[in-house]
C-alpha cells in the first residue's frame, strides 16, 4: 500500500488497521479506492476531484444530511451510504494532497457498469426511484448547490459555443459532424428548461448523475440496495435523472463503444426502466412530468454528448480519458442514440403514460 493512502487511512476511524488499497471501479470523476482491513471489514476511500467539486466540505454535508434522512425512512443499514468520520470526528480530511473521505462498502453488493440482464436494469430503476420517493420531503433549501447550471442544457450549449469559436487546440476539423449534429439540434435543448420556467415542472432533490453504476445491488437477490455517488445531489427535475438512467443504461453498448453500429437505443429496455421508476417513484410524479421524461432521456443524453465534445475540444480537461480521441468516442455514442430516441418519441411518450 502507497505510504500516502497508509497515513490518510490512519486519520480515520477505521474497525481495524487497512491491509490493503487498490484503485477501483469505473467513475470519470474522483479517484476511487477499495480498502481491506485485518479483521475483513472493506470501506471506499475517495480523493475528491476538487476542480471539479471547489468546496468539498460544503459536499461532504449535503451528502451527510441526505444520508441521514435516508436512515431515518429506512431499517436497513444497505440503504444508504455510511460515511466513515475522521478519529477528530469530521467526514472530510484534507492533507497537501487534497481532499479525502471514506465509506463503509455497502456489504454484500455488486455496482454494474453493464446490466447483466433486463432485471437488473429494472432494479436499478426502483434504487433511482425510491431515492426520488425518499427525499420528497426533505427540505432542499439546506442543500449546496456542487456544480452551477449541471443540467442546464442550453447553458452547457453556451460553453460549447464558446471553446468550438476558441478551438484552441485546432480539434474541431476532427469533429465536424458531430459539431454539426449538436448546432443542428440546439433549437430544442430548452424544453425541459422552459417546462420548469413555465412551472409545469416541479424542482425536486435530484441525484443528477443517475448511471447504472451509480447504484448498488444484492448480490445474491440482485436487489436495489442503495444509490451511492451523492456528489451532484441538488435541487434539479426529475425527468432529468429519469433521463440520465436512460442515456447510460437503455442502449445496446457501453457509452464509449468504438464500433456505432453496435449501438441503439433499445425500446425493450426503456419500457423495463419506466416501469420500475414510475412505480417506485410512488405516485409522486406529476402528469407533466411523466409526459416529459422522454425530453429528459433525449436532453440528457444530447447535453452529455455535448459535454463529451466540449471536453474533447477543450483537451480533455474534465473527464478522465484512457485512449486518445475517448471524448470524441463518447460523444458519437450520445448522438446515435439520440438519433435513435428522436425517431422514437410518440411511442416514448405513450409508454410512460400507459405504464
Ligand atoms: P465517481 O464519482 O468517480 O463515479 P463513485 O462515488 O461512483 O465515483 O464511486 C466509484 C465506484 O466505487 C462505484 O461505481 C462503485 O463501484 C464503488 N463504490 C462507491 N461507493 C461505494 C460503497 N459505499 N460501497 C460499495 N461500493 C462503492
Ligand atoms: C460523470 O462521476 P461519474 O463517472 O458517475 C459525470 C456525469 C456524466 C458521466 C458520464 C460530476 O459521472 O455528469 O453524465 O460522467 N459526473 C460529473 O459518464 O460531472
Ligand atoms: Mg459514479
Amino acid at each position: 500500500m502507497e505510504q500516502l493512502h497508509k497515513s490518510v487511512l490512519n486519520e480515520f476511524a477505521l474497525s481495524s488497521s487497512a491491509a490493503s488499497c487498490e484503485r477501483y471501479g469505473s467513475g470519470h470523476i474522483n479517484q476511487t479506492f477499495l480498502v481491506k482491513c485485518e479483521n475483513g471489514e472493506s470501506y471506499i476511500l475517495q480523493k475528491i476531484n476538487e476542480r471539479i467539486f471547489t468546496r468539498p466540505d460544503l459536499l461532504m454535508n449535503n451528502i451527510c444530511a441526505v444520508c441521514g434522512h435516508i436512515a431515518s425512512r429506512s431499517d436497513d443499514p444497505r440503504s444508504h451510504m455510511t460515511v466513515v468520520l475522521t478519529r477528530q470526528g469530521k467526514p472530510l480530511l484534507e492533507n497537501a494532497d487534497g481532499y479525502w473521505r471514506v465509506y463503509e462498502f455497502v456489504k454484500d453488493s455488486i455496482c454494474l457498469d453493464k446490466a447483466e440482464s433486463k432485471e437488473d436494469f429494472y432494479q436499478s430503476a426502483c434504487g433511482f426511484g425510491n431515492f426520488q420517493r425518499m427525499l420528497s420531503d426533505f427540505d432542499a433549501s439546506v442543500l449546496y448547490e456542487p456544480i452551477k447550471d449541471f443540467h442546464n442544457t442550453p447553458k452547457r450549449f453556451e460553453h460549447f459555443l464558446q471553446v468550438l469559436a476558441e478551438d484552441k487546440l485546432g480539434r474541431a476539423k476532427k469533429a465536424k459532424e458531430e459539431i454539426a449534429f449538436a448546432l443542428a439540434q440546439q433549437k430544442y435543448a430548452s424544453v425541459c428548461t422552459d417546462a420548469f420556467n413555465a412551472g409545469k415542472l416541479p424542482l425536486r432533490v435530484t441525484h443528477n448523475d443517475t448511471k447504472l453504476n451509480n447504484v448498488l445491488l444484492d448480490k445474491t437477490t440482485r436487489k436495489a440496495l442503495c444509490v451511492i455517488d451523492l456528489d451532484t445531489v441538488m435541487p434539479g427535475l426529475s425527468v432529468n435523472d429519469f433521463g440520465d438512467s436512460i442515456r447510460f443504461g437503455a442502449s445496446s453498448a457501453s457509452e464509449d463503444e468504438p464500433d456505432l453500429r453496435k449501438v441503439r437505443f433499445v425500446p425493450d429496455l426503456y419500457r423495463t426502466y419506466s416501469e420500475g421508476f414510475i412505480s417506485a417513484c410512488g405516485g409522486s410524479l406529476t402528469q407533466d412530468e411523466l409526459r416529459m421524461l422522454p425530453w429528459g432521456a433525449i436532453l440528457m443524453t444530447l447535453e452529455c454528448g455535448v459535454r463529451f465534445l466540449t471536453d474533447y475540444l477543450e483537451g480533455d480537461v474534465y473527464f478522465r480519458i484512457s485512449k486518445p480521441d475517448h471524448n470524441l468516442l463518447r460523444t458519437r455514442t450520445q448522438f446515435k442514440l439520440v438519433r435513435d430516441m428522436e425517431d422514437k418519441l410518440d411511442w416514448m411518450t405513450d409508454t410512460v403514460v400507459s405504464v
